[in-house]
């Protein structure tokens, strides 16, 4: 019989010879929610067969206010940038040299601390497990953006690490799609719809479902909603990151090689062009880091006392007060009773707020705890 993985690329191998039309997205809606389910099901059969043990060079220490992830083929420049912006020392360009551990390293910015990491240049096949891959992609995942590093002259490999990504479970520069899928103990599989549904009929959404172990369930979708759609809700462990590209070793290239790199990127994302190694756009290339992190700055005052209004708080842009409060110790949270915020998400000066509340850039914000 088959393995698991086998399997799994046979299905990569229908879809890929499967022409993509009206006609064939519940088909291949199908064939993606198999190899979601054995996905699943290999990393049930590995998380039980711990025979291989922890490997080394791995556990990444995370620190600072966020993480990115230098992603890219081997010989890029991932080491060069990193020894150029952090304060990293990765080993540089010697073939048998090349990245063989994570190498993280911090760059400061605008107050902010950002960890960047080297990782061993990714592969075909990462995502099955080839090279370490699957290793490598889970430190991708737990990332707050992704940074591809692109060499102007193998264009094409962007995509094929792209599939990776995806085929990990990453969804870049994507929000959550507006799909809810409830179990239900009877009642069939019941599609509410808000908007018109084009891609899909009621009937090829259920098939997909039922396929994942539901009977009974009631769907409620705003968006025109794909069979990926589906099963990416049902099969969770989904990341929606950032994800940026620097298109590296301009100082070699031609313009139209630049060119022809971007168009070949996906529509809308932030692109920049940079020499790691002749240290060209790299102060822009923070900012451009900096900027699509997406940080707001909270001014921390504490109850009685003056506001400190010198060194703000640098924290994710979509942050409540509670991560506010888990940021700076452990016991606010168990502790907390309610807080004040004065600023922008304040509907009043030092509106009373609870751990939920949504904070904005500029707040100035009490924690009141109990003692
Ligand atoms: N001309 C040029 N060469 C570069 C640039 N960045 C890196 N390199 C060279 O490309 C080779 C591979 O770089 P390295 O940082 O080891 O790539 P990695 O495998 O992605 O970590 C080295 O010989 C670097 O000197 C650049 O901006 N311009
Ligand atoms: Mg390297």
């Amino acid at each position: 019989m088959a393995t698991i993985k086998e399997q799994i690329q046979d299905l990569y191998d229908e879809i890929h010879k499967t022409q993509k039309n009206k006609a064939t997205n519940a088909h291949i809606g199908k064939l993606k929610a198999k190899i979601a389910q054995l996905k699943l099901k290999e990393e049930k059969v590995a998380a039980s067969s711990k025979a291989a043990g922890p490997s080394k060079g791995f556990e990444v220490r995370k620190s600072g206010d966020a993480t990115v992830a230098l992603v890219g083929f081997p010989s890029v420049g991932k080491s060069t940038l990193i020894n150029r912006v952090t304060d990293a020392k990765s080993e540089e360009g010697h073939f048998e040299f090349t990245t063989l551990t994570c190498i993280p390293g911090l760059m400061e910015h605008k107050g902010a601390k950002i960890q960047i990491l080297d990782l061993p240049g990714l592969i075909k096949g990462a995502s099955e497990g080839k090279g370490r891959g699957k290793e490598i992609l889970g430190v991708i995942r737990s990332c707050d953006m992704v940074l591809y590093v692109v060499d102007p002259f193998q264009d094409a490999h962007f995509h094929v690490l792209h599939r990776e990504l995806e085929n990990a479970g990453m969804r870049l520069n994507q929000t959550k799609p507006p799909v809810f899928i409830r179990q239900n103990l009877r009642g069939g599989i019941d599609v509410r719809t808000t908007v018109e549904q084009t891609h899909l009929t009621p009937e090829e959404m259920g098939e997909i479902i039922r396929s994942f172990g539901f009977t009974s369930a009631i769907v409620t979708l705003r968006v025109d909603t794909t069979a990926e759609m589906i099963v990416d809700t049902l099969a969770g462990s989904r990341v929606y990151s950032k994800a940026v590209v620097a298109i590296n070793k301009i100082d070699i290239a031609q313009e139209h090689d630049l060119v022809r790199s971007e168009k070949s990127l996906p529509d809308g994302w932030p692109i920049m062009r940079i020499s790691a190694f002749k240290e060209i756009g790299l102060e822009e290339l923070k900012d451009f880091i900096y900027d699509n992190l997406r940080f707001m700055r909270i001014f921390l005052k504490p109850q009685g006392q003056e506001a400190d209004m010198e060194e703000p708080l640098i924290v994710k842009d979509d942050s409540t007060v509670k991560n506010v409060c888990n940021n700076l110790h452990r016991d606010f949270v168990r502790k907390f009773r309610f807080g004040r915020v004065k600023g922008p998400s304040a509907k009043f000066d030092w509106q009373r707020v609870g751990l939920d509340h949504l904070l904005k850039d500029g707040d100035i914000l009490t924690i009141v705890v109990r003692r």
